[in-house]
């Protein structure tokens, strides 16, 4: 196959619908890493905890909510199970539930009180059903396929909506030594069965691990990669491969894992967006001892997250009153007016925005005439996402007093949706040079603040 048309192929693999609603209308949303942890301060439990111990007694999930959405986020994501299987829910699968803590008298569900209270505020709901169970005496045997396809079908059909499930790859050993095999095949028809719209992540498909747990993003964020490396991935476009040789050591969450240098040895390529995630403070469950992350790292993480063709899930886990710290409260709030303060006002909503296309050539480039002449920060970019991702890579030039273009940014990718960082730049005019790409460049937005 010819370079070009290889290229060609990999620049019109496409987001499904529920990719495409997550990368834009939901790229910001909430984890809460709540279970026994909490009680015991670790971080992971070992599945003997007695869930006498889990008693929440100030529980507030509306707290909760207010929170997420006050920074912005649109969505939460609640560990309904973590690798200890104690189930936040009333299941009927298990008595390492609710039904064996003191809360409510063992009545309490907290997963219908947290999704009781998105729904009031008007957030997306979602849950972490941790495949690891180092409780259940069925793992590592084919029954607990069988009961994981229960209680995710108990969590998919009870609880309303559900945007997001988070599947997490860890595969240890259970209480009777064994490791599982998981038929992640079978959880995600299940996924399809009930919930049509609800994305999933999962290490290597759905929307996949971006390849740590702080934030870090990639210098090129590509949403197409090579199937082999996300087979969790529903679909996938075959292709003849570019050159002779494997994916051996090449992993889905290398730094530049779309690049022509990896996808060409791919025999098939697969639409599977990164998600970052990191947590509000270092643990993922709430230690007395930690003290929340800083604004400008909060900040910063969100403009290489969503700003950066990934989405973002920010944790934040509550104490044992099942409260949030108001410290991390105070933390949410000053992200959200950090993010309005900076980002809330789009300097070119009646900007002029002309093409200028070289001939026979994807390489294009666009101005973007504002009405005045202002201090320009960030310029907010957007490919038509839903057609593809094209853009290899780009600069940005703006022009100074003398009107000449002075050079500002180089950078890589776009995809869904790329933040560049300007500094401050006093300009009336800014040129976007598409310096290369892999098919014809499409814009669905230009925004400067
Ligand atoms: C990991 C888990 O082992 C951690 O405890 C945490 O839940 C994190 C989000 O995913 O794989």
């Amino acid at each position: 196959m010819e370079l070009k048309e290889f290229l060609k192929i990999a620049a019109n693999v496409k987001p499904d619908h529920t990719q495409l609603e997550r990368l834009r209308e939901t790229p910001f949303y909430a984890f809460v890493h709540f279970s026994p942890n909490t009680y015991t301060n670790l971080e992971w439990g070992d599945g003997t905890e007695d869930p006498a111990i889990f008693n929440p007694t100030e529980l507030d999930c509306e707290q909760w909510v207010k929170a997420v959405k006050s920074a912005g986020m649109k969505g939460l994501i609640l560990t309904a199970k973590h690798h200890d299987g104690f189930c936040l829910w009333q299941t009927k699968y298990t008595e390492h539930s609710m039904k064996n803590s003191p809360y409510k008298n063992g009545k309490g569900d907290i997963v219908k009180e947290c999704a009781e209270a998105c729904k009031k505020h008007g957030i997306k709901f979602g849950f972490y059903l941790s495949p690891w169970d180092r409780n259940s005496k069925y793992y590592g045997t084919d029954e607990y396929n069988d009961y994981y396809v229960n209680q995710l079908t108990e969590l998919l059909t009870n609880y309303g909506e559900i945007f997001h499930v988070w599947f997490d790859n860890a595969c240890g050993e259970g209480p009777n030594g064994k490791k599982q095999v998981y038929d992640f095949d079978r959880y995600i028809k299940t996924i399809r069965k009930y919930q049509p719209n609800a994305t999933f992540f999962n290490d290597r498909g759905g929307m996949r691990w971006c390849g740590n747990e702080a934030g870090a993003t990639p210098y090129a964020q590509w949403a197409v990669v090579p199937y082999e490396l996300c087979p969790i991935a529903e679909h996938k476009t075959d292709v003849e491969p570019l050159m002779q040789g494997d994916l051996d050591g090449i992993f889905n969450w290398d730094k530049d894992i779309g690049s022509i240098s990896n996808i060409m040895y791919s025999k098939a390529l697969t639409f599977c967006p990164a998600e970052t995630d990191m947590s509000i403070r270092p643990g993922w469950f709430y230690h007395e001892n930690e003290e929340p992350h800083s604004l400008e790292r909060l900040f910063e993480t969100y403009l290489r997250t969503v700003g950066g063709n990934t989405t973002f899930n920010l944790n934040i886990p509550p104490m044992k009153n099942g409260k949030f710290n108001e410290k991390d409260v105070q933390r949410l709030k000053e992200l959200g007016d950090k993010i309005n303060a900076e980002l809330g006002t789009n300097l070119a909503e009646d900007a002029e925005i002309t093409e200028n296309k070289k001939p026979d050539s994807y390489q294009t480039e666009f101005i973007v005439k504002l009405n005045d002449k202002c201090k320009v920060k960030y310029l907010d970019i957007a490919e038509a996402i839903a057609k593809g991702q094209k853009v290899e890579s780009f600069k940005v030039y703006a022009k100074d007093n003398h009107n000449l273009w002075q050079f500002k940014a180089s950078e890589t990718t776009i995809g869904s949706r790329k933040i560049v960082v300007l500094g401050e730049v006093t300009t009336n005019e800014l040129k976007i040079q598409i310096t290369s790409a892999r098919d014809e460049v499409k814009l669905d937005w230009v925004r400067v603040y």
